[in-house]
């Protein structure tokens, strides 16, 4: 049921919001308590403020340590108000009940990030704060808990359409919300002595491998939004979304069309991921099926890179997920809606783009600003029986002097261009991956096999199909340069994308039969670079 507020106690680190939402209260006769520094800034609005020291008969004391740990306090905000032993030790100690508690913590997180000493990180350890967090949270039934500025507008709003009370509903998602604040807040404590434990550990932390990865990982995922369903009908699937970013798919702002599914996601971020790559290059276009590309090309224009994109292979391309690196345009978005799409994620879309999208009322729009930085650091994830695998994500780019030549002829400056653009995609296609490319697009993609001769093949055997359909005199995988996303581990992968009529390889290298297959390079006049970096993705 409501609850009237009669008293409040704030008291805030971060005092954005703090004031209007202090003046609602006021105006509702709510009587206001609050710490040192939170009550000076209510002072200086105009607003009477009770200090919490007023309350408790003690002052803030040790620096602050100690201010709202006090039964005065905490009893004001755990006790029973209908059972009667709790009403009556109220009574016998003049313990006023709280209504409302305003915190948020001590910013740990953000000392640890700019670096401060060990002292300070310590003395930002927040300990009434969460303490009263936790109490209030606890005792939702009577107490409303606010530990989000974000939250204060719907407060307002709330005491505003019930006459100065909030709802059972809304103490409750708001007690949940606490204990996910305090549980977070401590799980960066935790993760921060877990690393200063690895650092003062007698191996050393690179031994314990925690300067890569903390003993325990201070990570916040909120529930966003139950999906429908996960990859098949019969599993439930939700997106949680990573707090304290906006790099990625799951903060892209959708425009229009049906719900995402759970694969549209998964799929859309295999999409963006991949044009990312592209950021400060030419126009380029990602088409993908399956988490996996199935065209990708840049061009002078984004409508003739999407057409080249669906060239490489328009039977896939059917409802298929697409991602571009430029702001759509009508000509572009007509071209896209030319045949079944799912998705389709761009940076922004013009107002006419948009009007053609809006003809296609189940398509997808996602606009996701700025892209990602294709080499920003992060964690992937996957999840195995009893446990989870932690890695970085694949940041790996190409240094300008890391390539190598390693056959007798050079790639010509067109081979070298292809080749530098198919390993790009190859790093977002499933190993073993295998992509011919040439002039700007690709021509032929072999994903997920289980060997690698397979992929060239079926890349090869997809390019000839290709061909076939456009009505082109040959496949585009003549004259093209191949991209494997590991080395060769025998010849006859290199054999069958000299077969396809590949004439550069770009290739990890590193396998004990290097020398076998440069020989086969050089035997069929191929020009090969070397890579010294691998790109599994499975
Ligand atoms: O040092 S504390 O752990 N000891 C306390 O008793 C206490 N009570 C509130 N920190 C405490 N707080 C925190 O002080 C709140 O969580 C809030 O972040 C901050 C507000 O202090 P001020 O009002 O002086 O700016």
């Amino acid at each position: 049921s409501d609850v009237k507020i009669a008293r409040a106690l704030l008291s805030v680190s971060d005092k954005s919001g703090l004031v209007d939402l202090a003046r609602a209260l006021a105006a509702r006769d709510v009587e206001l308590v609050s710490t040192g520094g939170t009550a000076r800034a209510l002072r200086e609005a105009g607003l009477a403020v009770k200090d919490v020291s007023d309350l408790t008969g003690f002052p803030e004391m040790m620096d602050g340590r100690v201010k709202t740990l006090h039964p005065m306090v905490h009893g004001g905000l755990l006790a029973v108000r209908d059972d009667p032993a709790h009403a009556a030790a109220m009574e016998a100690h003049g313990i006023g009940a709280i209504d409302l508690v305003v915190v948020n913590l001590y910013p740990f997180a953000s000392t640890v990030a700019k670096g401060a000493a060990r002292d300070e990180v310590i003395e930002n350890i927040d300990i009434g704060g969460p303490s009263m967090v936790r109490s209030a949270a606890k005792n939702h039934r009577y107490v409303t808990i606010v530990t989000d500025p974000a939250d204060y507008p719907a407060l307002i709003a709330e005491l505003g359409e019930t006459g100065g009370a909030t709802r059972e509903a809304t103490r409750i998602r708001l007690a949940g919300k606490a204990y996910a604040h305090t549980a977070a807040y401590d799980s960066a404590i935790a993760g921060w002595f877990a690393q200063t434990d690895a650092f003062t550990h007698p191996a050393g932390p690179e031994a314990l491998g925690a300067t890569r990865f903390p003993a325990l990982l201070p990570l916040a995922f909120a529930r966003a939004e139950t999906l429908r369903y996960g990859e098949n009908p019969h599993q439930a699937a939700a997106l949680y979304r990573a707090s304290g970013t906006d790099a990625g798919i799951a903060q892209a702002r959708q425009l229009q069309g049906k719900e995402l599914s759970y694969n549209n996601y998964n799929d859309a971020d295999a999409a963006l991921e991949l044009v990312s790559e592209f950021r400060d290059g030419p126009p380029t276009v990602v088409i993908v099926k399956h988490a996996n590309p199935c065209g990708v090309a840049s061009a002078d224009t984004l409508v003739e890179a999407y057409r080249a994109a669906l060239a490489c292979d328009s039977v896939s391309a059917f409802g298929g997920i697409i991602a571009c690196n430029r702001p759509l345009d009508a000509e572009t978005a007509e071209a896209m809606t030319g045949i079944f799409t799912e998705v389709v994620v761009a940076p922004d879309a013009d107002a006419a783009a948009q009007a053609v999208f809006a003809r296609k009322k189940n398509l997808r729009l996602l606009l996701t600003g700025a892209l990602p930085d294709p080499v920003r650091p992060g964690l992937v994830f996957k999840s195995i029986a009893g446990g989870v695998l932690v890695q970085g994500r694949d940041d790996g780019r190409l240094a300008p002097d890391a390539l190598r030549v390693v056959t007798r002829r050079a790639p010509t400056a067109q081979e070298h261009a292809d080749a530098l653009f198919a390993w790009t995609v190859a790093k977002h296609v499933k190993s073993n991956a295998i992509v011919y490319a040439k002039d700007g697009a690709t021509a032929g993609i072999g994903a997920g096999q289980m060997n690698r001769l397979e992929s060239a093949r079926i890349a090869a055997w997809k390019a000839r199909d290709a061909a076939e359909k456009a009505g082109w005199p040959a496949p585009r995988t003549i004259g093209s340069a191949v991209a494997s996303d590991a080395f060769f581990p025998f010849a006859d992968g290199l054999l069958a994308a000299v077969e396809a009529g590949a004439t550069a390889v770009i290739q990890p290298g590193g396998s004990i039969r290097d020398e076998e297959v440069i020989a086969a390079a050089d035997e069929a006049g191929l020009a090969m670079l070397f890579t010294g970096m691998r790109h599994f993705r499975h």
